[in-house]
């Protein structure tokens, strides 16, 4: 009986919190709208967590809390109510170099570059500049080269049937003529919970999309990727701002219990995330192969980005047409025996002037560890050998025979440059 009443303090106690709490919020919360926002992780009390759920609505559910978005004010107050734990939630960015430079562009809204706000709806962000949308009739344009470079570097262009691949990106043109027939799935974690569709208003979700499967069409006409029977699952995970990681973590989750045989993520960013760590041992464990950029901000030693600095996950770099390392390729901390730990980079592939698909049906040429990325997850759905842990020691195995950089296993080039055999 004495435990009961124990109980019964407690109770009221919390209960008493909750007013307060309720109080303070009313008073302290002016609003969440108009200003800058951050993404936090919010665990701890049910009775204070539950107020903060009814405050903001949850991003997304994670084992032990949600994510939620607030200003600047709204993370004050949360940081007054007592029993809950804010973790802050980073947001990363896909790994291509900008499109559109640094220039003031005239004439109309600049877009296409992360902090940018998005075209409006049936607008579409070409050479920087929102213009209406017209549907592209068929087949009005062509690759300069249907199997770019990079493809018949790695020795691509057929195979992958039966392997699911999901792009975590910033969504994909889904009527391209070029990979329409290879997408099974669509998918938008950007807004609360997980919605339809995948809009790509970027252009870098589609370019990845098509160097891992584009088909060429019913024509044969269009660009090849690397493995081209494959299919595609393209999950939206970043938004105007960027790519926020529990939007990342989400998606991961999603292609896992959906069947993705592998999850390419051409982003990253300097910080770690508990969410994305949880979301890749959950996504390995259930047997899928991990693939990321290493990142664009080389030459320094351990500039590589997590998620691909995370030991589960295969870290991409940049080579060019004549296997030359970019500076802008960031770096591991490899020290030469042969075996993957954390912030290492595993590969080089190919990552300068790299054609595919683009958001507007045709095709575009840029740069990145973003295309190098799907050069490795393309090579491991066409060469899939059974699981993705075998698939990855093959992966391994054939690097080791095309060194690049410096001799052995480095810190731009890891194992060097996977070709299919
Ligand atoms: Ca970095
Ligand atoms: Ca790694
Ligand atoms: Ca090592
Ligand atoms: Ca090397």
């Amino acid at each position: 009986m004495e435990r009961k009443e124990v109980l019964s303090i407690a109770t009221i106690l919390l209960v008493g919190i909750f007013i307060v709490s309720i109080v303070g919020i009313a008073i302290a919360i002016p609003g969440n709208s108009g200003e800058a926002t951050s993404r936090v992780f919010v665990s701890g009390n049910p009775a204070s967590t539950f107020i903060v759920k009814n405050t903001f609505a949850a991003q997304h559910e994670f084992e032990g809390g949600f994510t939620v978005e607030v200003s600047a004010k709204g993370l004050a107050a949360l940081e007054k109510i007592p029993g809950i734990h804010l973790e802050a939630v980073p947001l990363y960015y896909v790994s291509g170099k900008p499109v559109c430079g640094n220039d003031i562009i005239e004439g109309g809204e600049k877009c296409g570059e992360p902090g940018l706000p998005e075209c409006p709806e049936g607008y579409a962000c070409e050479n920087c500049k929102c213009v209406e949308e017209t549907a592209p009739p068929e087949r009005s344009c062509y690759p300069s080269n249907q199997t770019p470079w990079g493809i018949e570097k790695v020795n691509g262009g057929s195979g992958g049937t039966g392997i699911k691949v999901a792009v975590l990106d910033t969504g994909v043109y889904r009527d391209h003529l070029d990979l329409k027939a290879n997408i099974v799935d669509c998918k938008d974690t950007t807004k609360r919970g997980i919605k339809d569709g995948c809009a790509d208003r970027d252009g870098h979700g589609t370019h990845v999309a098509g160097t891992i499967l584009a088909h060429a069409g019913s024509d044969g006409k269009g660009i090849y990727g690397v493995a081209p029977e494959a299919k595609l699952m393209a999950i939206k995970v970043c938004g105007p701002r960027g790519c926020w990681c529990d939007d990342i973590a989400t998606g991961i989750k999603y292609a896992t219990d959906n069947g993705a045989n592998i999850i390419s993520m051409s982003l990253g960013g300097n910080t770690q995330s508990s969410l994305i760590n949880d979301a890749v041992d959950y996504a390995v464990s259930n047997g899928v192969l991990v693939v990321a950029a290493a990142g664009n901000d080389g030459p320094t030693d351990g500039s590589i980005d997590y998620p691909g600095a995370n030991v589960k996950v295969i870290a991409v770099g940049a080579i060019n047409r004549g296997e030359f390392v970019p500076d802008w390729s960031s770096r591991g901390i490899n020290n030469g025996d042969y075996v993957v730990e954390e912030r290492e980079v595993e590969f080089g592939a190919p990552g300068v002037s790299v054609e595919s698909t683009w958001k507007d049906g045709c095709y575009n040429t840029i740069s990145g560890t973003s295309m190098a990325t799907p050069h490795v997850s393309g090579l491991a759905a066409k060469l899939w050998y059974t699981d993705a842990e075998t698939t990855r020691t093959k992966l391994q195995e054939l690097a080791k025979l095309h060194d690049l950089y410096t001799e052995g296993d480095d810190i731009a080039t890891g194992f060097g440059l996977p070709i299919a055999p």
